[in-house]
């Protein structure tokens, strides 16, 4: 007879950790070879509340390289990660951290981009951050490509705009894979790759003269030509290091209907749809009827190789990933508008919002993993999830931090319903455990951390580390694996 068995927890091998990016903490933007990248000529933005990647012009790229110091770029300065790495993982290990998930700087390993062989001072850099994680035992989660890529490929081919770029990034993948073999157990190719269709920080490519029209022809483009990529990375990965998984990675903003007016449903239902084309594509291998019919409609055209719609059948992602923050609300005529990182959305009353302005939704990610694992059966991870808060250091340099750990233990306690709802969740790692620059405003300011880091949204501090209240309470809820939220 059937009996159902609901698993009341997390898998005893469930892989509690946090999440970075390079250009966000690592800094030494300019040592040991490293060429510049697109995050670090992007400058800190002077409203805090919204973010636009559209003021990033072939002249102001050329600014920025000009300029030799961090002042504008806070990305090129980071939290010195490059220099703390050691202090910081030692950190994550006291917490308990059974997976670190960061990102892997392209421009440390081809400065250029379009090098043959890679730099290796820059391997040398990841052999020593791999060996410190597997000397307590955490296991590497590497993002091939987080939110930037040698501006040298930019200003030489337009980014992912250009077909060249694929064989570029596949040869950096090549390097990676090879290079540490049987060493890095976890990949993602594409940090959110939706994104993609907001431009250049994803991208790489200049399309800020180009009509709407022209700029999304060209981002779906880049897209495509990323999808390629990632499927031959997937190829290259599973023939190189057979034992190692690759995943998608994807910004999830699960859509709600305004009413339950069935054209505002519907209008969900599409945005919604819009959203997961990105992981239909890479984790079924092709493009949805209702995403070749959107392209028709919008005149849309994709240049595509003979081989590419058999490559992406041929190399889907073992797993999928995501990032979850927020979620948004449509109508079929305009909503009220409220801020994302990039995105925004219509304002979803039965949700309070962060300082920033983005709607906390514990329950949506239940929505959201749910949803996932009915569409796609394959294995999901949680890379992203947390709260953007100013931090108030005490006299006595202590870091209160209640309204981070309230955030966080109700959204672990929708992951553990999900899992008792027969979601097959391989780990979470919330962003980012220890504070670091903004990705939207390139503040230091917005912090995420367990831990607190002593610099200031000018750069200055002496970048001491500080265990913050939540340090202690992430390191109960791993030590207990998720039985302990209080
Ligand atoms: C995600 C990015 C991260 C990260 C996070 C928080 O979209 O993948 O890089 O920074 O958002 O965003 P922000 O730093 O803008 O608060």
């Amino acid at each position: 007879m059937y009996k159902p068995s609901f698993p009341k927890t997390f898998p005893k091998d469930f892989l509690w950790g946090g999440a970075t990016a390079a250009n966000q903490v690592e800094g030494a933007w300019n040592v040991d070879g490293k060429g510049l990248t697109t995050a670090e000529v992007v400058k800190k933005t002077t409203d805090r509340k919204h973010m636009s990647m559209d003021d990033v012009t072939t002249e102001s790229i050329k600014t920025a390289v000009a300029d030799k110091t961090d002042t504008l770029y806070p990305k090129r300065r980071g939290v010195d990660a490059y220099h703390h790495y050691q202090e910081d993982i030692k950190l994550f290990a006291e917490m308990g951290f059974k997976v670190y998930r960061f990102s892997i700087a392209w421009s440390r390993l081809f400065p250029q981009g379009d090098e043959t062989e890679p730099n290796q001072a820059g391997l040398a850099f990841y052999d020593r951050v791999i060996d410190e994680l597997h000397k307590y035992h955490i296991q590497p989660l590497v993002t091939l490509s987080h939110y930037e890529m040698p501006i040298g490929l930019t200003l030489k081919q337009n980014g992912w705009a250009s077909r060249d770029t694929i064989a570029d990034f596949n040869r950096f993948t090549r390097t990676v894979f090879t290079h540490f073999k049987g060493r890095v157990p976890y990949y993602l190719t594409f940090n959110e790759i939706n994104t993609g269709t907001w431009g250049f920080h994803a991208t790489g490519a200049i399309d800020t003269t180009l009509s709407k029209h022209d700029q999304l022809q060209l981002r779906y483009q880049a897209l495509h030509h990323q999808f390629v990529a990632s499927a031959l990375a997937t190829k290259q990965l599973h023939e190189i290091d057979p034992d190692a998984k690759i995943g998608s990675m994807l910004a999830r903003m699960q859509t709600y209907p305004a009413t339950p007016n069935p054209v505002d449903v519907r209008a969900a239902q599409l945005e919604d749809d819009k959203n997961l084309f990105f992981t239909d594509v890479q984790a079924r291998g092709e493009y949805p009827e209702f995403m070749n019919r959107y392209f028709a409609e919008n005149g849309i055209k994709l240049a595509m190789a003979p081989d590419d719609q058999a490559t992406l059948a041929k190399y889907p992602v073992d797993f999928i990933s995501f990032s979850y923050y927020m979620t948004t609300v449509t109508k079929a005529d305009a909503a009220e508008q409220v801020n994302g990182n990039m995105a925004t959305g219509g304002r979803n009353p039965y949700l309070k919002e962060s300082d920033w302005g983005w709607q906390i939704d514990p329950v949506g990610l239940r929505i959201t993993l749910d949803e996932l694992w009915d569409r796609y059966r394959k294995p999901l991870f949680v890379v992203e999830n947390g709260l953007g808060a100013v931090d108030q250091l005490t006299a006595d340099r202590h870091v209160h931090d209640s309204y981070r750990i309230d955030y966080l233990r109700q959204h672990i306690q929708q992951m553990k319903a999900a899992v008792a709802d027969g979601v097959q969740l391989m780990g979470y790692t919330m962003w980012g455990p220890i504070d670091l620059i903004s990705f939207s405003t390139s503040e230091m300011s917005k912090r995420y951390g367990f831990i607190y880091v002593d610099q200031d949204d000018a750069g200055k501090g002496s970048l001491e580390r500080i265990k913050k209240d939540s340090f202690y309470w992430y390191q109960k809820v791993i030590k207990s694996n998720g039985e302990d939220l209080d």
